[in-house]
């Protein structure tokens, strides 16, 4: 597919996405979340798992400050939506995502990554949220996505003091599962999207899409959805095929 702020590459089952804006850092303007929207509403049939990068130095400055000036508070508003539009199909569209994060991942760059549900990063990646220092507040989702990952405290202290994470510490607070060294993610990201394309599809997609749901709801609530998802994987086609192939030692094959 062809984007104007991001480059596409099919790799058999693997789509790889750039973000291709090197000169300003891949900040984010509105023509990249637009592509990233058009990419994730009607992804490729034969993408079974998206690999996310950023073009040049860094993964992204953030959001777009030269074009966000001029925005009334109603224009911001629509802005911030269609962000959690994006983010959210992103993350519960259904196809696994590898993010690759090197340089600066700051802000709105922050709050693209974290959609990602398998999140690498190269030595010299670094997080901030230095929204509070443009005089503007985190808007396509952070409050909720980072917020799950290191809960509203840390979150508010990120802000408050806009503090510099480094990659070894993202590691520790969790904005990574996995830190290589600089020039190495690509290739770790690929061995991983080739694992997780390995899994069963209908597994796959109940793994994104039921498990944070059930992060929100209560126990019983939580327990009975688990069932639910498990009794609608577990009778499946893919499901005989993935046990079989385990008994009679053999290569599983899932068919769509
Ligand atoms: C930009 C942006 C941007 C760079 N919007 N143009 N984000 C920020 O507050 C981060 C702002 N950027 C930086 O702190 C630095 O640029 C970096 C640490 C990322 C990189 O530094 P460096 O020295 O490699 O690059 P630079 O010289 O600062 O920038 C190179 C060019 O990119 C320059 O443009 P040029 O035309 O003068 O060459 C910069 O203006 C441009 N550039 N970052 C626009 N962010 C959904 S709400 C989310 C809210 C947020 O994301 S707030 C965080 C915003």
């Amino acid at each position: 597919m062809e984007f104007e702020y991001l480059t596409h590459e099919q790799r058999g089952e693997i789509a790889i996405l750039s973000i291709n804006r090197p000169d300003k850092r891949n900040a984010v303007n509105d023509g990249l979340i637009e592509d990233f929207h058009q990419f994730f509403s009607k992804p490729p049939s034969e993408a079974k798992v998206v690999v996310v990068r950023g073009n040049g130095s860094h993964f992204s400055a953030g959001l777009d400050l030269a074009e966000h000036k001029e925005r009334s508070a109603l224009e911001m508003m629509r802005h911030s939506q269609f962000w959690h539009t994006t983010c959210n199909l992103m993350e519960f569209g259904g196809l696994p995502i590898v993010v690759v994060m090197h340089g600066a991942v700051i802000g709105g760059g922050m709050e693209l990554a974290m959609t990602a549900h398998v999140r690498i990063a190269e030595s010299s990646a670094f997080y901030e949220l230095p929204e509070g220092r443009r005089g503007i507040f985190v808007g396509g989702g952070a409050s909720v996505r980072l917020g799950n990952i290191i809960g509203a405290d840390r979150t508010r202290e990120m802000m408050l003091t806009g503090r510099r994470y480094n990659a070894t510490e993202g590691q520790e607070l969790g904005f990574s599962h996995y830190l290589v060294g600089d020039g190495e993610g690509m290739e770790r990201a690929l061995e991983l999207a080739r694992t997780v394309a390995g899994n069963a599809p209908a597994s796959n997609y109940m793994m994104l899409n039921a498990l944070s749901r059930i992060e929100n709801m209560n126990s019983q609530e939580g327990f009975f959805t688990e069932s639910l998802a498990a009794a609608l994987t577990q009778t499946s086609e893919h499901a005989r095929e993935g046990m079989k192939a385990f008994l009679e030692k053999r290569k599983v094959k899932f068919d769509e």
